[in-house]
C-alpha cells in the first residue's frame, strides 16, 4: 500500500526548495466524496472531505511587475508567463494557473510578479481532485503572499470559475469546497444550493475508507461531464412546464418526475431519476452516519454506484469490476466509483483488519482481468488548505 501523508523529496528537490527561500508554504489537499455524485451542479447534497494527499506550494514575490514562473517539481517543468498577457491556449495544467490569476484580477485584486514551486503526492486523473487542489492552493497561496483579503468562500468560488472559464469543465462546487473548508477527522455535509454546511465528526472504526485506483482515465471524462450537466438542465426545462417553481433537480420530488415519465426522452429521464435518487441517498446516508449505522451507509454506496453505472452512465468496466468484486466479501460494507467517473478510484468502506488482504486479492484479480496494476491507499479525512 502507498504511504499516507508522506511527501518525500529527492535530495535534488530538497536543494531546489532550500535555495528557493519561500515566503509562503501552503498545503492544498485532494478530496474524497463518501456519497452524492453529480449532485453538486444540480444544487443538491454531497458528503466530501479533504484527505491526507496534497500539493505543496512554495511561493515568493520576485522583483518584476508582471513576470511569473510556476515549476512542477514532479515533472521538472516550468511555466513562465506575463500577468498582463494571459495565455489561454497552453497545456492544460498551465490553464489552471492562468485561470486562477485571471479570476483573482477579475475580483479587483492586484498581483505582481511571483515564483512558485509545487510538489504533489496526489495522483492525477484518479478522481480525487488534483485540479481543485491546484486551483485552490494557488489561489490561497497568492492570497497569503499578496495579502489579497479573499475569504475562503471567495477562494472556492474563484477556483471553480477558473475551471469553467479557462479549462472548460463546467464542474460543480464540491471539490473546491472540500479542498478549502474541510477539517481533520470530519466530513462535510454540504447543501450546494445555499452552501450551508455541517462538519460532522467522522469515526468509523473498526472500518476504514480504502481507495482503489483503477489507474485508467478514459478521455471521455470532460466532454461527457459537460454533456451530463446539460442533460440535467434539459430535464429541468421540461419539468418547468408543469412545475414552474423548479429551479434545479434538487427541487424535484420523485413522484413529480414519475408523473411525466412518458413525456421524457428515456436518457434524460434516467439522468434526472439518478440525480433525484442520489440526493435522497445522501440524506439517508447522513442519518445513517448519525446513528453509526455503517451497514445502511454501505448499502447506499452500492445504490449510488448502480445509479452511476446504469442511469447516469459515467462508470466504466474497470470501476464496475472493482465494485462487483467487493461484493464477495462481508468485511466490505459498501463500494462505489467516486468523482466524475470514466476511471479513477473506487471508495470502499472496509473492515480495517481486512484491508491488506483485500488489496492483495483485488490487485491480483484486477491484473488478471485488465493487465493493469491497481494502486491502493487509505483515505484519512484531513484539514482543508493551510499555510504550513
Ligand atoms: C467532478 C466535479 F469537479 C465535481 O464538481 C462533481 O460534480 C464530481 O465530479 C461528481 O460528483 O469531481
Amino acid at each position: 500500500m502507498q504511504n499516507n501523508n508522506i511527501i518525500s523529496h529527492s535530495p535534488e528537490q530538497l536543494a531546489q526548495i532550500g535555495n528557493f527561500k519561500a515566503e509562503v508554504t501552503l498545503n492544498s489537499p485532494g478530496r474524497v466524496n463518501l456519497i452524492g455524485e453529480h449532485t453538486d451542479y444540480n444544487n443538491g447534497f454531497v458528503m466530501p472531505t479533504a484527505i491526507d494527499k496534497s500539493i505543496i506550494f512554495y511561493l515568493k514575490k520576485n522583483k518584476s511587475q508582471t513576470q511569473c514562473s510556476v515549476t512542477s517539481l514532479n515533472f521538472q517543468s516550468t511555466y513562465e508567463f506575463d500577468l498582463s498577457k494571459p495565455d489561454e491556449t497552453g497545456e492544460e495544467w498551465t490553464r489552471y494557473i492562468t485561470g486562477v490569476t485571471e479570476e483573482i484580477k477579475k475580483r479587483g485584486r492586484s498581483l505582481s510578479g511571483f515564483d512558485c514551486l509545487m510538489f504533489s503526492n496526489l495522483p492525477m486523473g484518479a478522481g480525487i481532485s488534483s485540479s481543485a487542489a491546484l486551483e485552490c492552493g494557488l489561489a490561497a497561496g497568492l492570497n497569503e503572499l499578496f495579502d489579497l483579503k479573499l475569504t475562503p468562500l471567495e477562494i472556492v468560488e474563484l477556483s471553480q470559475k477558473a475551471e469553467h472559464n479557462y479549462v472548460g469543465t463546467m464542474c460543480g462546487i464540491m471539490d473546491q469546497f472540500a479542498s478549502v473548508m474541510s477539517k481533520e477527522n470530519h466530513v462535510i455535509q454540504l447543501d450546494c444550493e445555499s452552501l450551508d454546511y455541517k462538519l460532522v465528526p467522522f469515526n468509523i472504526e473498526p472500518y476504514a475508507l480504502l481507495l482503489l485506483n483503477t489507474n485508467v482515465s478514459h478521455s471521455l471524462s470532460t466532454s461527457e461531464y459537460n454533456v451530463r450537466r446539460s442533460e440535467c438542465e434539459q430535464g429541468v426545462k421540461l419539468l418547468q412546464n408543469w412545475y414552474p417553481e423548479v429551479k434545479a433537480l434538487r427541487d424535484v420530488k420523485p413522484e413529480q418526475l414519475e408523473a411525466h415519465k412518458n413525456d421524457f426522452d428515456p436518457v434524460i429521464y434516467n439522468r434526472c431519476s439518478y440525480v433525484i435518487e442520489e440526493n435522497q441517498r445522501v440524506n439517508e446516508a447522513a442519518k445513517a452516519l448519525e446513528r453509526n449505522d455503517l451497514e445502511t451507509f454501505g448499502k447506499l454506496m452500492y445504490g449510488s454506484h448502480e445509479g452511476l453505472q446504469h442511469k447516469y452512465e459515467v462508470s466504466c468496466k474497470e470501476l464496475d469490476f472493482l465494485t462487483d468484486f467487493s461484493r464477495n466479501y462481508d468485511a466490505i460494507l459498501g463500494c462505489r466509483m467516486m468523482g466524475g467517473g470514466f476511471g479513477g478510484c473506487t471508495i470502499n468502506l472496509i473492515h480495517q483488519d481486512f484491508v491488506e488482504a483485500y488489496i492483495a486479492l483485488a490487485k491480483k484479480a484486477y491484473y488478471e482481468a485488465f493487465n493493469i496494476n491497481l494502486t491502493a491507499f487509505k483515505a484519512m479525512p484531513a484539514d482543508g488548505g493551510k499555510v504550513i
